[in-house]
Parts: C-alpha cells; sequence; structure tokens
C-alpha cells in the first residue's frame, strides 16, 4: 500500500475555502498558507543544546486560508471546536492571550514579523482575514503549535512581501514561537519549512543548517497517539522546561571545570572535549543524587545516534536506524525520564509486531510514539494497536486522527487560492 507523500490538497482546501468564505461575507481566500506538522526520527532534546536532530515533514498540516485587509488588524477564524474566533492588531508588542489561547501562536509570529517590517523606515502593516484549519493532531509532540506559528507567519510575509532566504525564516520562526513561553530549540519550525517530499532532514543547529537525507521507497513511520495529552501549555511545559534548565546547568558546569565560561550549550563541549572527557568532568562537579549527568549523558549520546541514525538512512540500512531509534527511546526514558506508561507500552507492542524500531517522538511526556517499518508491515501493525492499544480504551472521535501511516512529505508553502 502506498501512501501519499503530498497531503493537504484537494478535499480539505476546499473545505477551507467555504470556511473562509462563511465567514467573510461570501469572499474568497487570495491564499492559503500550508504548513506540515513533522516526525522526529531520532535526536531529543538535542536541539536545544545545539546538537543535531533527524526529523521530516508529515503529509499533515495547519492551513490558513485568508486575505490582505487595508488594515492592521488581524481577523481569526478556526474550524475546530475550542477554538474561539479571536482579533488583535499587528505590531510589535502583541499582548498574549491567557496560556492555552490558540490566537498566541499566531500573535507570536505576526509580533516577530511585524517587528522584522516596520525596521525598515517608512514601512507599515498590513493585517489580514484568516479561516484556520489543520489535521496534525494537537498535543502531541507532533509539532501543531509550530505548524501554526509557521503557517501564520507564512501569511503575514505573503500579505506584507516580506521575502527572506528558508533558512532565515525558520530561524525567525523559532524565535517568534518563544512568545508562549517555551524554550524549544528550533527542530520543528526547520522541519516545517525545510521540508522535502521523500526526505528526512538532518538539521544542525546555532547556527542553522540543514540537509536533506533520501528516506528509502517502501518504508515508512507508523505514528500513534498514546491517549496522554503532552500540552506545552500545561504541566509538560514546566517539565519540558526544566530540562532545558538541567542541560543550561550542566554546561555552566562544564564551563568552570574546562575554564571555558563563555561556551553556553553542551553541543560546544561535545565537539570540543568529546563525550567521555565531559561525562568525566561532570561526574565530578555534580552530587551522586544530581539528575544533572544522566540528562548530559543522554544528550551527548543521542547526538552521537543521530550522526549513526544519519549515516544509516543515507546507505538505506534501516535496521540499523531501527536499533538506534530504539536505543534513543530508551535514553529518553531512563536518563531523560521524559516516558510514560502509555508510550511504554506503544513502544513494547511495536516491536513485538516486527517494528524495526520504535520509539516516543517530539517533547515526551505523553503524545505520539512512532515505528519504523516496511509499509505493508505498518499496516499489519496497525490493526495490532487498534485491537490491542486503542480498542480496549475506546477514544472519542475518528481513529484517523490518532494513528497514521506516513512518509516524508513537502514543506511549508503558500498556494493560490
Ligand atoms: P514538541 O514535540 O513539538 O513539543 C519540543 C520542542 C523542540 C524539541 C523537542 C524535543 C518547541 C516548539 N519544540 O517539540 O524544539 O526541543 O521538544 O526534542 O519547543
Amino acid at each position: 500500500m502506498k501512501t501519499p507523500e503530498r497531503g493537504g490538497t484537494g478535499r480539505g482546501e476546499r473545505a477551507l475555502r467555504a470556511a473562509f468564505a462563511r465567514a467573510f461575507g461570501g469572499r474568497a481566500p487570495a491564499g492559503i498558507a500550508r504548513a506540515p506538522g513533522r516526525i522526529n526520527l531520532i535526536g531529543e532534546h538535542t536541539d536545544y543544546n545545539g546538537l543535531p536532530v533527524l526529523p521530516f515533514a508529515l503529509p499533515r498540516a495547519i492551513r490558513i486560508a485568508f486575505a490582505p485587509r487595508g488594515d492592521a488588524a488581524i481577523v481569526l477564524r478556526h474550524g475546530r471546536e475550542g477554538h474561539p474566533p479571536r482579533e488583535f492588531t499587528a505590531s510589535p508588542a502583541i499582548e498574549p492571550d491567557p496560556p492555552g489561547s490558540w490566537a498566541n501562536y499566531v500573535k507570536a509570529a505576526v509580533e516577530h514579523f511585524a517587528r522584522l517590517l516596520l525596521e525598515t523606515p517608512g514601512a507599515s502593516v498590513r493585517g489580514f482575514d484568516a479561516a484556520v484549519d489543520g489535521d496534525i493532531p494537537q498535543a502531541g509532540g507532533l509539532s501543531s503549535s509550530s505548524a501554526l506559528v509557521v503557517a501564520a507567519a507564512l501569511t503575514f510575509r505573503e500579505v506584507n512581501a516580506l521575502s527572506m532566504a528558508p533558512l532565515e525564516f525558520a530561524a525567525r520562526c523559532a524565535a517568534a514561537e518563544r512568545y508562549v513561553g517555551t524554550q524549544g530549540g528550533g527542530m520543528d519550525q526547520a522541519a516545517s519549512i525545510l521540508g522535502a517530499p521523500g526526505c528526512a532532514l538532518r538539521i544542525d543547529f546555532f547556527p542553522l543548517a540543514a540537509a536533506p537525507v533520501p528516506f528509502p521507497e517502501g518504508y515508512a513511520v507508523l505514528a500513534c497517539h498514546s491517549l496522554v495529552r503532552a500540552a506545552k501549555t500545561e504541566a509538560a511545559r514546566a517539565e519540558f522546561n526544566r530540562r532545558v534548565g538541567e542541560c543550561r546547568a550542566a554546561a555552566a558546569l562544564l564551563g568552570r571545570a574546562f575554564d571555558r565560561p563563555e561556551l553556553p550549550r553542551l553541543g560546544d563541549f561535545a565537539r570540543e572535549f568529546g563525550t567521555e572527557a565531559c561525562l568525566r568532568a561532570l561526574g565530578e562537579a555534580v552530587p551522586p543524587d544530581s539528575k544533572i549527568l544522566a540528562r548530559a549523558r543522554h544528550v551527548f549520546e543521542e547526538a552521537e545516534r543521530v550522526v549513526a541514525a544519519t549515516r544509516a538512512l543515507a546507505a538505506g540500512d534501516m535496521p540499523a536506524l531501527g536499533r538506534l531509534m530504539s536505543e534513543a527511546h530508551a535514553s529518553a526514558r531512563d536518563l531523560y525520564e521524559i516516558s510514560a506508561p502509555a508510550l511504554e507500552e506503544l513502544v513494547r507492542i511495536f516491536l513485538e509486531g516486527g517494528a524495526l524500531g520504535a520509539r516516543l517522538t517530539g517533547a515526551g511526556f505523553g503524545g505520539f510514539a512512532i515505528a519504523l517499518g516496511e509499509e505493508d508491515a505498518l499496516t499489519r501493525l496497525m490493526a495490532v494497536i487498534d485491537e490491542r492499544f486503542y480498542r480496549p480504551r475506546a477514544p472519542a472521535g475518528p481513529i484517523e486522527e490518532l494513528r497514521f501511516i506516513a512518509r516524508p512529505a513537502e514543506g511549508a508553502r503558500v498556494v493560490p487560492a
């Protein structure tokens, strides 16, 4: 069975155009900005440490049908329940909604790019009317939030004729998203913007760089929601930011140990001194019951796995990639402590069912787990998951929202409406 690599066109966009017309007095949108979510094959919690990741863009996306306005108002309508209409004025300083409001991701993008636009003397900001929809499951670690930031940023750029290179755009979207209070490293926005059909992306940070790595035909990833919400606006945000803080503390200790206080990230030390010397120095600097050593070990070893995984993928050695993914999962669970019982159960069923590798994907604390395999094998595995995982739990809503098979799809872009 073949899985489409170009999602999002067709029915979804027709429905969105109709939603735009209903919301805005029968008018047609000028365009549709489409930004995909992502799956991370391997490299978890490495990005903000300045170490690489290996994600790919999904065929699922956030879409914004938009039309420019004559003033600076941003008028938002969302097609999904629990997303009330919002309006605000585009400016370089926008008051955030209370935490948890979907509009904050749009505000994040608009504030950042309005500030950039207004650096040009004489420039003025144009707002837009927008109908928003999407098919990326939320709070699942598939970057629906970053996809919304990217789609909003694309819309703002299009309406204000603000051009820039894709790498700069990705770095700016990552900076923009800090508006909502998470301290992520930039993987999600880069994967959404730079994604290429049929390719995973090896992404490096500080400075941002990305290289496509072909993902062999016939293979795919099965993604399954653990039914545990991993919303970054809720408790998971505190846990996420605590991990970022532990890594900064580890980097500060290494700065003292190596007399290099100017180096800000674990990645700087890994490149300069190597994993073993760093772990030895840290081991001498922290008390035995501190979590910092385990966190740093995960980060250093995960980065080494990303390098090995990139090599395996480029060589088409999918069993080797799968083994590295499973090792990454064990490290995420035991050293970084970001797994959850439902994720463990999914990973166990994946591996018993013959997946080449399996792991949680994204920040963790719930959300999605993924299995690597041949497409036909994954189709059979999906039936097993339905039977053993979802049936006893009887989740509400369509099952297609909870689990799907995907191959790498195209990155964000604006299509004419
Ligand atoms: P998700 O899975 O979307 O919450 C977060 C960060 C990433 C990265 C991963 C962990 C944001 C927007 N995203 O992703 O940058 O750090 O966790 O690898 O903060």
